[in-house]
């Protein structure tokens, strides 16, 4: 099922909590989530594939239409889509409205108010449905959506082992985590112009191994980016690292190197290289 919204409502929060473990990166500023991220939760019979999208938005440049091609492409895979919308903005608009889309998707909707804390009082009711409050801070609302969601599961076997939390590669998280810490440390504009890139990936050895490269589109950012004695590109790999340690269980040495490259989110092909290809459909 998809989890849709428009920047910042809170999907990311709501996925890793429903999955119980921190897996998407989640950020206070808007458009955090690029590309889409897979997360698990197996309990007896149900399996539920929740798939934290990116933001709902009107693109201002080649990377937002890329971001929001990948929203749409996991809406109409979709078996149920999940609608956050803010509890403190309620009601919602009907999911289409929210969407910028001319119909309503195929798959069935569920309204999910959510920051349910910052609301003191009743459920709020929307234009689509009833819609349920809940807060990732509380846990309230975290059951009723379940029993809720489950009732939409189509019955077949499971499609991934009930072990799991995620199914994209540690090399993703690696670029997520340090893109989190971005988020993080890099006030308002850098963090929209970095990226990462792993270059070497050694899971045999103890550490377990990373080299990945740090983008920015310009020099001034680069000078940020590794700040006065180099302080903040420590800080930077200090929590990409801890975050990954958390997530593998293992120690992990994390060598960091940056590069300048101009304009990198309105050039096609250096797009794809990061993951956004022009067709939706060729992300894994
Ligand atoms: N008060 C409150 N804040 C929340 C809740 N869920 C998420 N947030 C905050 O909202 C911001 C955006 O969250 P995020 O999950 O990254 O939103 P996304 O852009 O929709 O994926 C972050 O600062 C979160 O800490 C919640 O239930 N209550
Ligand atoms: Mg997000």
């Amino acid at each position: 099922m998809a989890l849709a919204g428009r920047p910042n409502v809170g999907k990311s929060s709501l996925m890793n909590a429903l999955i119980g473990q921190r897996l998407a990166m989640v950020s206070p500023k808007a458009q955090a989530t690029r590309l889409p991220v897979t997360g698990l939760r197996s309990e007896g019979t149900t399996q539920f594939i929740f798939h934290d999208l990116p933001g709902l938005l009107d693109p201002e440049y080649l990377l937002q239409e890329r971001m929001r091609e990948l929203a749409l492409e996991g809406l109409r895979r979709a078996d149920l889509i999940l609608h956050l919308h803010p509890a403190p903005d309620a009601p919602a608009p009907t999911f289409h409205e929210e969407a910028g889309l001319d119909t309503p998707p195929r798959a069935p909707v569920i309204v999910v108010y959510t920051k349910a804390d910052l609301v003191e009082g009743a459920a709020p009711g929307s234009s689509d449905s009833e819609g349920i409050s809940v807060s990732t801070m509380t846990g309230e609302g975290l059951p009723a959506l379940l029993t809720a969601m489950e009732k939409h599961l189509p019955r077949r076997p499971f499609e991934y082992d009930p072990e799991d939390i995620g199914t994209q590669p540690l090399r993703f998280f690696v670029v997520e985590y340090l893109r989190e810490a971005a988020f993080d440390l890099l006030g308002q504009e850098v963090p929209y112009s970095f990226t990462a890139e792993v270059d070497e990936f050694r899971e045999s050895t103890d550490p377990v191994y990373i080299r990945a490269t740090l983008f920015v589109e310009r020099n001034s950012q680069k000078g940020i980016l590794i700040g006065e004695h180099g302080h903040t590109i420590k800080e930077l790999g200090r929590r990409a690292r801890a975050r990954l340690e958390d997530l593998i269980g293992s120690r992990v040495y994390l060598e960091t190197w940056v590069k300048v490259l101009p304009k990198w989110r309105r050039n096609p092909a250096q797009l794809s290289r990061f993951g956004f290809h022009d067709d939706p459909k060729e992300h894994a």
